[in-house]
């Protein structure tokens, strides 16, 4: 594993993307030494093709000259690799359960939301409607799970916390200003999340390094929109 540490890391991401930040967050945490390649989605050079050949996607992590692909798994990549300042329990089941719960938030609450307004035709509206009912079971479930801790690693940020990450600043973009609801990030009805949001944007690693801001995203989203027209029509 020592020869393993010593061999380049570098990440392939694209400057909003929540799952390309994921991964920023856990090299930080780490304290490992990387090199940021961006890549720009609306304009792909042959580089991603050849590094993600199966989805063409970033975040791609290139440790040596291995390509990984992937959020979630990189970062169990990275934590099976640099031990120290663990992001997953050692009990196998936990871990288990964790990714459990990451497989359910990218599908139940980033999926839903960016589904539901990059769908377009004349059940758009409907669909909104029911993606948000979704969104909020979905809510409520976290809430639970984070209720009465400071991070959902415990006393310090682990493995869902970055999962989750998305929430304290990209999904209120997605929600309230395209979607002009605040019911995503209430502080009545989700206040564990909404402390969690404050815990974990504060927290050292974290706002060491910006976040685009939200008209940024917002500008983004609508491009991305856009360049989507027409994949998702009822
Ligand atoms: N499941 C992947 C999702 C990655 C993903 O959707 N990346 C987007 C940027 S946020 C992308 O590269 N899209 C380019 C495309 O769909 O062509 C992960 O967790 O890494």
């Amino acid at each position: 594993m020592e020869e393993e540490k010593k061999k380049s890391v570098k990440l392939v991401g694209y400057w909003p993307s929540p799952f390309a930040h994921r991964v920023k967050w856990a090299l930080r945490l780490k304290g490992i030494h990387y090199e940021y390649i961006e890549e720009d989605i609306f304009d792909k050079t042959p580089l991603l093709d050849h590094i993600n050949p199966l989805y063409g996607k970033v975040p791609v992590l290139i440790h040596g000259n291995k390509p990984l692909p992937e959020s979630t798994i990189i970062i169990e990549y990275i934590d099976h690799i640099w031990s120290h300042n663990p992001l997953f329990p050692n009990d196998p089941l936990e871990r288990a359960q964790l990714q459990v719960w990451a497989k359910f938030i990218d599908q139940k609450i980033l999926w839903a939301s960016w589904l539901a307004y990059c769908t377009e035709g004349v059940k758009q509206k409907n669909i909104i409607e029911k993606k948000a009912k979704e969104i909020i079971v979905a809510m409520e479930k976290l809430e639970k799970k984070i209720e009465g801790k400071r991070f959902f690693g415990e006393d310090t940020i682990g493995y869902l916390d970055l999962i989750v990450g998305f929430v304290a600043y990209l999904l209120p973009v997605i929600w309230e200003d395209l979607g002009s609801t605040k019911l995503i990030l209430d502080p009545v009805k989700f206040p564990a999340i909404f402390a969690w949001t404050n815990n974990f944007m504060n927290h050292e690693v974290i706002c060491a390094e910006p976040l685009p801001s939200r008209a940024e995203m917002l500008n983004l989203i609508r491009r991305r929109r856009e360049s989507l027209r027409g994949i998702y029509t009822f």
